[in-house]
């Protein structure tokens, strides 16, 4: 018996007539289009020499045949490495240099540029796939058959390599098996009621776990279908709220939802389940969704690591400020951060967790694996939480020197490396402050040298094109000194504090 993901979708499509997809502008694939293609792409990767195990880097615009080719990999029994389209060439040099893929995907604008660098990194193809479906990679799939024998896989085989920033500034991809994907997905159609008659709103990136694998591998799952948005556009997503059934977004997305006068309880009179997670949703958002729709939104916990590890529940109190309970089959606690010792219920501290949810390890760093793992398998999430008297997990703040901008990750020290490489730099400190759009805004206190004359704006300019947009500061402050304690550490604390009101007042 296989394990192959890949094989539990096509298990589960009862009537492949189905639509699965329908675009914004309206274009439909049928579960039997889309497993079609899939194959055709799985031929074609095959074709070039694409080997079970092998990664395929993907960075691409959304597009239905973006999520299709996801299924052709893993349909190939090759690993699955999508790669945020707002990452520059400095950093795709570092994902490719580490994950050694056989084959590289990219937008048809960037192979000029990418290609070179894969080629030097000893990349076997870089092929394209634009946003509406065109490129070489489409030309060699539409000329390869549309049957293919997916290749048998193991439970704990390789199914997704998702990079996430580290603390020390270096990415580490997160290996993700087929079970990991499976057991997840499985576990929220039915935590979440997905049924084929659900549709799902989908404006959502795909080159993360909440689009990718949350939102299409539980559509997928449920055999359901999705209107599928290039990006998020509240306009757009107002025009197709009336059709569907559910959405799932991060904070930002319900924030701008509430400034458009469209939004009424009748607009979204179809829809059964609205899902935030990625980053906090304020309690203010929660409570002022329910009075505009009726709706109390559904906020999960999850991370790339570890899928989704908690939920508020379908039927019962959905607590705002809350991330629910642990999911079924996941094992939380609550422990000190040093000691790793449990700590009573009710206290603040370290959340781990442990389940068929959580990864493989980090890809090629044995040694970061270990050091995130306690003995006996549990996985330390860097995120500080307790367990309060009805079980509720609540995140209290992070371990971890983590950014959490619109729903993208942004550590500090990447940022503050960068900065300080800049001339005139003495050093800088990056810390998150809270954003009335963002939820976080990236923010730079920066230290120049005597007589330098830099200013935010050469700033922004040199950190242009080195780091993804979203990782570029908000605001660049300058400071004679940054504050530190005795040991020399710098006081982030007291700069959060200082600039706590920067983008609300
Ligand atoms: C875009 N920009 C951002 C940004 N997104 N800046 C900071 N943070 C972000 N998230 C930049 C743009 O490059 C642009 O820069 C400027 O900000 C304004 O852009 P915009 O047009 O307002 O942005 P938009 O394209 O609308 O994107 C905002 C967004 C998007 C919130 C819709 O970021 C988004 O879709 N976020 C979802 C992220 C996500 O899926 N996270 C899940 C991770 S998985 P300029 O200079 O050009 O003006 C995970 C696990 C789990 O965390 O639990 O789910
Ligand atoms: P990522 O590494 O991009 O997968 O981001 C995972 C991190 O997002 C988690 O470790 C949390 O810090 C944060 N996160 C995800 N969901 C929530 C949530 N509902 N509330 C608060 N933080 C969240």
């Amino acid at each position: 018996m296989s394990d192959n993901l890949y094989t539990l979708i096509r298990s589960r499509i009862a009537d492949p007539a189905k639509t699965f997809i329908e675009t914004g502008d309206g274009r439909i694939f049928t579960y039997q289009d889309t497993f079609a293609l899939a194959q055709r792409f799985a031929n074609a990767l095959v074709e070039l020499g694409v080997q079970p195990g092998d990664r395929v880097a993907v960075q691409v615009d959304k597009s239905a045949e973006a999520l299709i080719l996801y299924l052709g990999v893993i349909a190939a029994g090759a690993i699955y490495l999508p790669l945020n389209v707002g990452y520059t060439l400095t950093e795709l040099e570092y994902f490719i240099g580490d994950a050694e893929p056989r084959v590289v995907v990219c937008r048809p604008s960037v192979e000029k540029d990418l290609a070179p660098i894969a080629k030097k990194l000893g990349v076997a193809h870089c092929l394209t796939l634009g946003a509406n479906g065109d490129g070489s990679l489409m030309d060699k799939a539409k000329a390869a058959a549309a049957t293919f024998a997916e290749v048998p896989r193991k439970a704990d085989d390789l199914a997704a390599i998702l990079y996430t920033s580290g603390t020390t500034g270096r990415s580490k991809g997160a290996m993700l098996s087929h079970r990991n994907l499976a057991s997840n997905a499985l576990t929220l159609v039915d935590y979440w009621r997905f049924t084929r008659d659900d549709v799902l709103l989908h404006a959502l990136p795909i080159f993360h776990t909440h689009g990718l694998f949350v939102a299409s591998n539980v559509i997928l799952l449920a055999g359901a279908s999705m209107i599928f948005l290039s990006k998020f556009d509240a306009d757009e997503v107002i025009k197709h709220l009336p059709r569907a059934t559910s959405m799932m977004g991060v904070p930002t997305f319900y924030v701008r939802l509430l400034q458009h006068p469209a939004l009424t309880k009748d607009l979204v009179k179809h829809i059964r389940l609205f899902v935030s997670g990625s980053a906090p949703l304020l309690a203010d958002t929660h409570k002022e969704w329910e009075a505009r729709t009726g709706h109390r939104i559904l906020e999960r916990y999850g991370m790339t690591e570890t899928n989704m590890n908690t939920s508020n529940p379908y039927d019962g109190d959905r607590i705002a400020g809350t991330v629910g309970f642990p999911l079924p089959g996941v094992e939380l606690r609550i422990a000190d951060p040093e000691s790793g010792k449990l700590l009573p219920q009710g206290e603040i501290g370290m959340i781990e967790v442990k389940g068929p949810n959580v990864f493989q390890g980090y890809w090629r760093m044995p040694e970061k694996t270990a050091a995130e793992f306690r003995p006996d398998g549990f996985f330390i999430t860097g995120d500080l939480g307790k367990i309060d008297e009805r079980g509720y997990v609540h995140i209290v703040g992070r371990g971890k020197d983590l950014i959490i901008s619109g729903g993208y990750n942004v550590y500090p020290k990447e940022v503050e490396t960068e900065i300080d490489s800049l001339p005139g730099v003495v050093e800088s400190a990056v810390i998150g402050v809270a954003h009335p759009d963002f939820g976080e805004g990236v923010t730079a206190v920066v230290v120049k040298e005597k007589g330098a004359t830099l200013d935010e704006t050469a700033v922004l300019r040199a950190l242009d094109g080195r780091l993804a947009k979203f990782k570029l500061p908000k605001r660049v402050f300058f400071v004679d000194d940054l504050p530190r304690n005795t040991m020399g550490k710098v006081q982030k604390n007291l700069l959060r504090d200082q600039y706590k009101d920067l983008y609300t007042r």
